[in-house]
């Protein structure tokens, strides 16, 4: 059993990942750090640094994120200890820039400049701790300027047949499934956010697309308001003139997290003197797999552009 535990992920499970001990869902080899710092060309040998309702959502804002320092290769991202309870994550808006038949594929930056991302998530079933197989994720996020793909903006005039930022992907045995991205930038009206929904019994088609399905989970990332300064401080999204809105000020921020579900994902630096080298960054969700939320009822549009709705300034902002 794959069990529901970030905080203990992070420290407690860290000592015992270097031995042989192997917990349920721990075995199989996740996405490490060395990989993406070889894939880099960052050298294995830079050291990570030596030695973790809007009131809920101020909690989650003081507990450290940022595991950098505490960091070691081979440390369960997800870790399995039935002594922490599984926690249902709260459901927010899916906003009005979903769109239908966007491809599967793990890599979705496409042109995109930005802080390279290795976002990984695990979905568990809140009722039995279990990682959820074969979920297909669906994420999209606006780009380093804060621009979404695939819909037009008045930010964005021109930008309906895109598809940079979004695709699919299905989870494993342990509920978990990845993507390569970049750090989102912001938009008027938001915080930084990555949206994020869950597809059950959906049908795969032979050009790579879904349809059909229940929708188990439909929610948002948010990130540490430091980790934004400190992406936000470098290129390109230093040319955003968009205006910036905070965590606190977020209109659903403070509704994605709850008094047991923090909504910003844990983060380490691939180099740890340089943000713009990338970050891993991964988060667990708790879903009733058994919930179908009516996500249908809003979505920009289709892959194909057949139904995409050209937006105006009364969508911004969502
Ligand atoms: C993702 O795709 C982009 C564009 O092709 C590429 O530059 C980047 O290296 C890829 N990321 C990974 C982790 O493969
Ligand atoms: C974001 O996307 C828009 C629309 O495609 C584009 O004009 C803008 O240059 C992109 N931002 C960056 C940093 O590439
Ligand atoms: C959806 O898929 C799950 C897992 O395969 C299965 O247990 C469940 O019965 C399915 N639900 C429906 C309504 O088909
Ligand atoms: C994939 O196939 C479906 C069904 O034929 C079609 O509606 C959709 O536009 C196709 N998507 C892409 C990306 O080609
Ligand atoms: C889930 O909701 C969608 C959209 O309303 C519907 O098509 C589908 O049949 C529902 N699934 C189940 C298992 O009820
Ligand atoms: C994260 O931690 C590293 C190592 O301690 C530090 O260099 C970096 O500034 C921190 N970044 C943020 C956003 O907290
Ligand atoms: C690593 C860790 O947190 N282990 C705990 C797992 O849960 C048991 C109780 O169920 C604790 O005794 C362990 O300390």
């Amino acid at each position: 059993m794959v069990y529901f535990s970030k905080f203990v992920a992070a420290v407690a499970t860290a000592s015992l990942m270097g031995s042989a001990v192997a917990h349920p869902g721990e075995s199989h080899s996740r996405t490490q750090a060395a990989k993406l710092r070889n894939a880099r060309g960052i050298s294995t040998d830079t050291p990570f640094p030596s030695r973790r309702d809007l009131a809920a959502l101020e909690e989650f804002e003081t507990v450290n994120h940022n595991l950098t320092s505490t960091y070691t290769e081979g440390m369960a991202l997800f870790s399995s200890n039935g002594s922490t309870s599984c926690i249902l994550t709260p459901e927010v808006t899916i906003g009005p820039y979903n769109i239908h038949g966007e491809l599967i594929r793990s890599n979705i930056t496409e042109t995109q400049t930005g802080v390279p991302v290795h976002l990984e998530f695990q979905f568990i079933d809140y009722t039995t701790c279990e990682g959820v197989e074969d979920l297909m994720l669906d994420v999209w996020a606006a780009n380093a300027t804060g621009v979404y793909s695939g819909v037009q903006l008045t930010a964005n005039e021109a930008s309906l047949d895109t598809t940079f930022l979004r695709g699919l992907q299905a989870t494993d045995s342990d509920g978990v499934a990845s993507f390569d991205t970049i750090f989102p930038g912001h938009y008027a009206g938001r915080a930084i956010h990555q949206h994020v929904m869950s597809h059950y019994n959906y049908t795969v088609l032979p050009n790579n697309t879904i349809v059909g399905g229940d929708t188990n989970h439909i929610g948002q990332l948010f990130f540490d308001d430091a980790l934004r300064e400190a992406v936000e401080a470098t290129y390109p999204y230093n040319t955003n003139t968009q205006t910036l809105v905070t965590n606190d000020e977020d209109m659903w921020a403070p509704d994605q997290a709850d008094n047991s579900y923090d909504p910003f994902p844990d983060f380490v630096y691939l180099d740890p003197s340089d943000i713009t080298k990338g970050l891993l960054m991964w988060i667990s969700i708790g879903i009733d797999p058994t919930a179908n939320y009516t996500s249908e009822e809003v979505f920009a549009g289709s892959w194909n552009g057949e139904t995409t709705i050209a937006h105006a300034n009364d969508l911004e902002g969502l």
